[in-house]
């Protein structure tokens, strides 16, 4: 991951220089993560610069904070604009943008409205999330000590900051215990998702990920993922998936804007299917780098073209 540290972000409605784009310690969102946020990548192809679901996400943000009774002054169409400001500004073919919102400097104590609502959006390089040969080789993960959080207590739905308070239990525990991600498990002790990620298996020929009722995010390289199966007659089963089953599947694979499709060679030191990536995992990978490259037809719309 490389910051550059001369380009611009977007903060407020304007593009700032990125060392000028600061808040105040006592801002509401350091004390309690209030804050919503997304992760969008954008790629390169034959016609130029281009973010993918790019509605999706910004509609996912909106979302995420509807749910947190956040009154957004900017429109889906005026944000979706900034985010497309911010790449050109910044002169990036290829990057990650993370678009943030959040209650700021103003009151302090857990009640929050009398905060103002900030927003920023940032543009980076990021390469491989979990690796450079985690594409092609597969990556070794633990299932967490920790369970993703229960319905009712924090919304899944809403990629909340402080939702990764949580992840980050799972990731720091995956690493000390050698392994490069960690997968958790829902309320009811079934499989919910990655750290970062959502899960999927291959099982008996058939596509499987847990429901959103597992206390997943409801991602978007998720929703491409299942998308790209049908259209190749694969089925897919949104449905509980016992822990046992990741060790006896044929193939496990996380998706995820960071991660893409990154195939998992072995879960608890289980070997999955042969220990390399399956073939139903390369065939969608294939498809969706496809699609993202602008080398396929880009028959769902999923791109939007910067220029
Ligand atoms: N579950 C979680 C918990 C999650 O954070 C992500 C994305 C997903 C599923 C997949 O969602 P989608 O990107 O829409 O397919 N995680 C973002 C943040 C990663 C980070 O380390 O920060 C991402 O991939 O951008």
């Amino acid at each position: 991951m490389v910051f550059n540290e001369s380009g611009k972000i977007w903060f407020n409605g304007e593009l700032v220089d990125w060392t000028e784009a600061n808040i105040h310690v006592l801002s509401h969102v350091v004390h309690y993560g209030s804050s919503v946020f997304e992760g969008i990548r954008c790629y390169k192809t034959p016609k130029g610069s281009a973010i993918f679901r790019l509605k999706e996400h910004v509609k996912r943000l909106f979302n995420s904070g509807k749910i947190y009774r956040m009154d957004i002054d900017y429109s889906v169409e005026e944000f979706s604009q900034a985010i497309i400001d911010t790449i050109k500004a910044n002169d990036l073919d290829e990057c990650y943008v993370r678009p943030v919102i959040f209650r700021g400097y103003g009151k302090l104590g857990v009640h929050p409205l009398e905060n103002p609502l900030e927003y920023v959006i940032a543009a980076w390089s990021w390469g491989k999330y979990l690796g450079e040969e985690a594409l092609e080789k597969g990556v070794d993960v633990g299932i967490s000590s920790w369970r993703r959080l229960a319905p009712n207590t924090m919304p899944n739905m809403a990629k909340a900051g402080s939702n990764y308070m949580n992840s980050q239990l799972a990731k720091m525990e995956a690493m000390e215990n050698g392994y490069d991600e960690a997968i958790m498990l829902d309320y009811q002790g079934t499989v919910s998702e990655g750290s970062g990620e959502n899960v999927f298996l291959v099982y008996e020929g058939a596509l499987y990920t847990p429901p959103l009722s597992s206390s997943i995010l409801p991602g978007i390289t998720r929703d491409s993922i299942i998308k790209l199966a049908e259209s190749m007659d694969i089925e897919v089963r949104q449905e509980n998936i016992p822990r046992e089953m990741l060790y006896i599947a044929n193939e496990v694979f996380l998706t995820g804007t960071a991660a893409e499709v990154t195939p998992i060679r072995s879960i608890d030191q289980i070997k999955i299917g042969n220990g390399e990536k399956g073939e139903i995992t390369s065939k969608l990978q294939e498809k969706f780098f496809s699609i993202i490259s602008g080398y396929q037809e880009d028959k769902y719309n999923w791109l939007t073209y910067v220029e």
